[in-house]
């Protein structure tokens, strides 16, 4: 960077000095922006700018372009892998689209929202249902986490299964390149074959190529009737079983597949208030089984029971409860309250790995089996979207232990998970992305070509490497 006041003083003339936090000055406000929400990653800011429209993002890109100043974009500051926050450098400047709130347009007929990129996941989902319609992105950081975030880091949650990952919602976008100038691409269609699909190419790409400031998702008809079951499961191979049965009775009904270990259950009930079990502890795996219908009379109830008949049938559950309504709702805080609830338990080990589903019982069994060598009486927590494939295999330290020393162990703990992610054909990043807390570890996996067409992407739109350096590829 050329010199940081001039910088200051370009950035001021767009935004305003409201706009723009300056360490020294604004540290209060700077620490939520130099550290992600949980503050597992930390880092320190030039400065932290925060446009409110697009034209003064394209502004405030042109003038760090004109400075040298590399570029950090930043959402809800939700992500887990460290994409949002700034090195320890001191010269990157944070670009927050906190100010970027507006909902631009909610089209019913062509079933469309388009919202700035710093509209929060929930407030859009809001928009959506107002209008009879469902923004089919569901996480446990849907208070906080942004549009651009979800897009940028191509985030998937509990409706993947029935309606795809964010890159399968996205039908346009607005971006603002490395250079300032505004890729306007904001279409509502769902066919366009005009050459390439450059929307894809900033979809995951974690703020590496640009800075998204708005958004077009296609919307989906609202659930009118929903039910839950939540099942009793003697193995992961038996959860993989119903979800086939599942699939067999209730199609495209199917709407959410989540498992829970019971390390993981056990945590919630231990540290999130009001939780409860109600099938208790002794299920090695439970499973959350949502069923919705888009018609406003469908018998999902039913549709229910023919389920559990036909899984206790094949015995692929030991035992069910059926919940509706506010039942359900307690069972999806019971799920979503892991996260939380292993922080709690000192230093979480996160892994968002993605297995085929035939592979995944055998890949969990090879993992305790290496795990427990490593470190006896290691807590394995494990839960997710295990209908995607998807798992989130955390771990956490045995009781008694001393953090340091677990986490002077994790690298090699998590080195036996990935070789077994490897050994199943796996992939070591689901759905959090890479950030720079898994760059290295996806690049040893992935081939020369590969990385080579990526970073001949990353050179060709962004030449000087300043979008968010050393996140997804190491900075050349
Ligand atoms: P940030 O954390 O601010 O940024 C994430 C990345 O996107 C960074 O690389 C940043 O540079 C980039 N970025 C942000 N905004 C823009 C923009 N406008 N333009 C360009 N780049 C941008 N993730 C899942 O996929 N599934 C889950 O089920 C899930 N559950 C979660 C539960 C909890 C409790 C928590 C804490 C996190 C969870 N996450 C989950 C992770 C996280 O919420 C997602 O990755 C989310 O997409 C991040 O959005 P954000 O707005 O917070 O982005
Ligand atoms: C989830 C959250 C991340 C974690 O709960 O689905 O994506 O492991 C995860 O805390
Ligand atoms: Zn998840």
């Amino acid at each position: 960077m050329a010199d940081p006041d001039l910088l200051r003083t370009a950035l001021v003339d767009v935004v305003g000095e409201r706009g723009v936090l300056v360490p020294g000055v604004h540290d209060d406000r700077l620490a939520t922006y130099a550290a992600d929400w949980r503050g597992a990653y930390a880092g320190r800011p030039a400065l932290v700018v925060l446009p409110s429209t697009t034209d003064e993002v394209a502004a405030v890109l042109r003038a760090c372009a004109a400075h040298g100043a590399a570029v950090v974009p930043q959402g809800g500051n939700t992500g887990l892998c460290g994409g949002a926050v700034p090195d320890a450098s001191g010269t990157q400047v944070v670009v927050s689209t906190d100010r970027l709130r507006a909902v631009r347009d909610l089209d019913v007929a062509n079933r469309t929202l388009t919202v700035e990129a710093g509209v929060v996941l929930a407030d859009a989902q809001a928009a959506a249902g107002a209008a009879g319609l469902l923004l089919p992105l569901t996480m446990g950081s849907q208070g906080r986490c942004t549009v651009g975030g979800v897009v940028a880091t191509n985030a998937g949650g509990t409706g993947v299964l029935r309606y795809g990952s964010t890159r399968a919602l996205v039908l346009g976008l607005e971006v603002v390149l490395p250079d300032g100038r505004v890729w306007d691409g904001l279409r509502g269609l769902r066919k366009d074959n005009t050459g390439y699909d450059l929307k894809q190419l900033f979809v995951g790409a974690e703020g590496t190529l640009g800075v998204v400031t708005a958004v077009v998702l296609a919307l989906q008809p609202a659930v009118r009737r929903r039910v839950g079951l939540w099942v009793g499961l003697d193995s992961l191979a038996a959860a993989v079983g119903l979800l086939g049965t599942a699939r067999e009775v209730a199609g495209e009904r199917v709407t959410a597949f989540e498992v829970m270990s019971a390390p993981s259950r056990a945590m919630v009930l231990d540290h999130v208030p009001g939780t409860r079990d109600p099938l208790g502890p002794e299920h090695p795996w439970c499973g959350l089984v949502e069923l919705g219908d888009t018609a406003p009379d469908a018998d999902v109830e039913a549709l229910a029971e023919r389920l559990l008949t036909a899984a206790a049938e094949r015995d692929q559950l030991v035992d069910a409860v059926v919940a509706t309504g506010p039942q359900l709702d307690a069972l999806w805080a019971l799920r979503e309250g892991i996260s939380e609830a292993q922080n709690h338990e000192g230093p979480s080990l996160k892994h968002d790995v993605s297995v085929a589903l035939g592979s995944m019982a055998d890949y969990v069994a090879a993992c305790d089996a290496g795990l427990a060598r490593e470190l006896p009486g290691v807590r394995v927590v494990a839960y997710g979207h295990v209908g995607d494939g998807n798992l989130h295999h955390n771990l956490s330290k045995p009781p008694g232990t001393d953090d340091a020393d677990f986490l002077a162990l994790a690298p090699r703990l998590t080195e036996v998970l990935y070789a077994q992610v490897a050994a199943h054909g796996g992939s070591i990043s689901a759905e959090h992305g890479l950030g720079t807390a898994k760059r290295d570890a996806a690049a040893a996996y992935k081939s020369d070509v590969e990385l080579d067409l990526m970073r001949a992407v990353k050179r060709a739109i962004d030449p000087d490497g300043r979008m968010n350096p050393g996140k997804v590829l190491a900075a050349s």
